[in-house]
C-alpha cells in the first residue's frame, strides 16, 4: 500500500504541471519592511546614519528626520554593491519651510564615504526627479525631468536602477502599474562601486520622510506578480508559507499580503493568494492546479496531521495556521475544489465526495499517527 502511494506520487510529480512563471529578478540583496522596529538588527540589514538626523522604524515604516541643512544619509550595511535596483515606497510628511527650503528623497549608489563621492538619483518635492554624481565639494547634474509627482501629498514609488553604466531612475504613483520607461536615465561610467542607501535633503532642517519598505537587487526589480511575496519571479509553495507566517503575525506586512485592502491578512487573501493567483483549489499539496487524491498521497507522506508539528503548505496546512489538522480539511471542503480538476473561474459548491473522504481519511491519518 505504502508503495503503491510512492509510485502515485511519483507519478503525479513527473505529470506536474509547473505554475506559470516570468523573468526573475536577479538576486535579491534584502526587502525591509520595517515592521520589526529595528533598523540596526541585522534584520533584514542594519541602516547606518550619517550627518545629522533622526532615524526610527514606527507602525512599519522607516521615518527620517533631517536636523541639519544640508543631508541626513542612511546606508544599508552590506557592503559595496555594483549593480543594484533599488525600490521604496515613499511620502515626505514633514516640510516647515516650503517658500525658501528644497527637500529630496534620493538614492544613494556606488558611494564612496572616504571622499564624499557616490551617484544619487532623486525626486524633489516639487517633482522634479534627477540624477547627480557628486563629490566632496560640488555636483554635476547627469539628468534631470519635471514629472507630475508630488511625494508631499501622494506616495510615490521610486526605484534608482544603477546597472553597468546606465543610471535610471523609475517613479509612479502606487496606484498605477510600473511604468514601462524610466522618468529619466543616463549614461556614466565615473563609479564603479560602493555602498547603497538614501538621504533625505536638503536646506531643509525639521524634515522628514517616510518610507514603506526598501528593496535592492542584484537587477532590474520589475513589476511584481501578485503573491510573488519573495520576488523570486514565481508564485509558489514558498509564498504560501510566508503568507501563513504573515497569517500568524500580530503585525503583518499589510503592503504585501492585504490583498482585499481590508486591513487584516485573513483567509479571504488566502482565497485570493490560492485562487486568484495561484489558479487552483484549496488543498493543491503538490500544486499541479488539482485537488486530488496525489494531494493527500503528499500530505499523508508528510505525516504531520494533528502532530503539533510546523506544517506549510505541502504538509497539508493549507488553512495557513502553521499545523495540519482537520480545519485544513474543512477549509478544502469548503473550496470544493476535490476531484473537480483545474480550477475554473466559478463560485465553487462543497462535494459530497469531499464529505466522505473527509470522513473516511481523518481516520486513516490518526491510525498512522499513533503506529
Ligand atoms: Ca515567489
Ligand atoms: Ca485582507
Ligand atoms: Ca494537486
Ligand atoms: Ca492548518
Amino acid at each position: 500500500m505504502y508503495t503503491q502511494r510512492r509510485m502515485f506520487a511519483v507519478l503525479l510529480t513527473t505529470i506536474a504541471i509547473s505554475v506559470p512563471t516570468t523573468r526573475c529578478h536577479g538576486e535579491t540583496l534584502f526587502y525591509d519592511d520595517f515592521q520589526d522596529g529595528e533598523l540596526a538588527d541585522d534584520m533584514p540589514v542594519s541602516w547606518v546614519p550619517f550627518n545629522q538626523g533622526e532615524s526610527s522604524a514606527v507602525d512599519g515604516d522607516l521615518i527620517a528626520t533631517l536636523t541639519n541643512d544640508n543631508y541626513f544619509l542612511l546606508t544599508a550595511d552590506i557592503g559595496e554593491q555594483t549593480d543594484v535596483s533599488m525600490r521604496t515606497q515613499f511620502r515626505l510628511v514633514e516640510f516647515p519651510d516650503p517658500v525658501s527650503d528644497e527637500l529630496a528623497l534620493e538614492f544613494i549608489a556606488r558611494g564612496n564615504a572616504e571622499n564624499v563621492e557616490a551617484y544619487l538619483l532623486g525626486l524633489f518635492e516639487d517633482g522634479e526627479a534627477y540624477i547627480w554624481h557628486t563629490w566632496g565639494t560640488g555636483h554635476s547634474v547627469l539628468a534631470s525631468t519635471q514629472t507630475e509627482l508630488r511625494p508631499l501629498e501622494e506616495d510615490v514609488v521610486l526605484q534608482a536602477d544603477v546597472i553597468g553604466d546606465e543610471l535610471s531612475l523609475w517613479a509612479w504613483r502606487t496606484n498605477e502599474p510600473m511604468p514601462k520607461e524610466p522618468v529619466v536615465d543616463v549614461i556614466s561610467d565615473t563609479l564603479s562601486q560602493g555602498v547603497i542607501g538614501f538621504d533625505i535633503s536638503w536646506k531643509s532642517p525639521g524634515s522628514s520622510v517616510a518610507l514603506k519598505y526598501f528593496h535592492a537587487a542584484t537587477e532590474h526589480i520589475g513589476a511584481i506578480l501578485d503573491g510573488d511575496y519573495n520576488f523570486d519571479g514565481t508564485v509558489s509553495g514558498i509564498d504560501l508559507d510566508l503568507q501563513s507566517s504573515a497569517l500568524v503575525n500580530p503585525t503583518p506586512d499589510l503592503m504585501r499580503f492585504d490583498h482585499d485592502n481590508d486591513g487584516a491578512v485573513t483567509t479571504d487573501d488566502r482565497l485570493i493568494l490560492v485562487h486568484e493567483y495561484l489558479h487552483t483549489w484549496i488543498g493543491d499539496s503538490n500544486l499541479d492546479g488539482q485537488f486530488n487524491s496525489g494531494d493527500l498521497v503528499a500530505v499523508f507522506d508528510a505525516s504531520k496531521f494533528e502532530n503539533e508539528v510546523q506544517a506549510g503548505w505541502s504538509d497539508g496546512d493549507w488553512n495557513g495556521d502553521g499545523y495540519f489538522d482537520s480545519s485544513d480539511f474543512v477549509m478544502a471542503f469548503q473550496d470544493g475544489g476535490y476531484e473537480k480538476g483545474v480550477r475554473v473561474p466559478a463560485v465553487p459548491e462543497p462535494t459530497c465526495e469531499l464529505l466522505m473522504l473527509l470522513a473516511s481519511t481523518i481516520p486513516l491519518f490518526r491510525r498512522k499517527g499513533l503506529a
